[in-house]
């Protein structure tokens, strides 16, 4: 472990680690997005230099693609790999039915393709992540910016219907301009504070033809790999 982390950067560094070693020579890995992910990529990119590992990354964003390129990762579009082996990423929040919130990072669209063409998927969190039920964070809606503003009224309006608790959206910034994601689109997260029925709100929000893809992450994620401050995992 590095020296010098804080007690969460030990427990994500944790989990990455403990999930790089799932990782066998000539896969095809999905490369997921955000700090607990960026620690995965830093373990397989050691992996490589030290034990000549062969693999072949899969990134869910330019920032991951950048670094698993400095570390000496061999990166391939989807395409190119057709299927993968292994997805290891991150998440906001996970439900006992490992059920998903993520896109905290804006990553979501890229990464739920990447996942959905895995034969697994593994997240990697710390403690904090685990919740009894979804909804706390706020639920990241990808959507067109054709129209974005309508498209948020239609979502409001289908929160109402369905009785959700909270029913605030927010579009995401970068500064003082939308945040743009990998793809051209913008971010509206939805303060719902708790989500009854996540199935039924993602087959909801999907059916608006302006929403690209939600954060939430139903029935893809196989296990997690929760770290701890002291360096110790449990799984999930
Ligand atoms: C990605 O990074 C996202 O889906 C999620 O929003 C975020 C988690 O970030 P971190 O690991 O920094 O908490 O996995």
């Amino acid at each position: 472990m590095p020296a010098d982390l804080s007690p969460i950067d030990k427990a994500k560094f944790a989990a990455a680690k403990c999930a790089s070693l799932l990782v066998e020579d000539g896969m095809k890995v999905g490369l997921g997005t955000g700090s607990t992910a960026a620690w995965m990529v830093r373990c397989l990119g050691e992996r490589v230099r030290e034990e000549g590992l062969r693999i072949t990354g899969v990134p869910t964003s330019t920032r991951t693609a950048d670094l698993a390129r400095q570390l000496g990762i061999e990166i391939v579009s989807l395409d190119e790999a057709k299927w993968l082996d292994l997805t290891i990423d991150g998440a906001d929040e996970f439900d006992p039915e490992l059920n998903l919130i993520k896109g905290g990072g804006g990553a979501h669209l890229l990464e739920k393709i990447v996942a959905t063409a895995s034969d697994r998927m593994v997240v990697i969190a710390d403690a904090a992540k685990e919740v009894a039920q979804l909804g706390a964070f706020p639920l990241p809606v990808e959507v067109v910016p054709f129209g974005w503003q309508t498209t948020r009224t239609i979502i409001e309006e289908t929160l109402i219907s369905m009785d959700v608790l909270g029913r605030t959206t927010s579009l995401r910034q970068n500064g003082s301009q939308p945040f743009v994601t990998d793809e051209g689109n913008y971010i509206l997260d939805l303060h719902l504070n708790r989500i009854g029925n996540p199935r039924q709100l993602a087959v909801t929000l999907n059916q608006i033809a302006g929403v690209v893809e939600t954060g939430l992450f139903i029935d893809i994620c196989d296990m997690v790999v929760i770290g701890g401050a002291e360096g110790q995992v449990e799984l999930r």
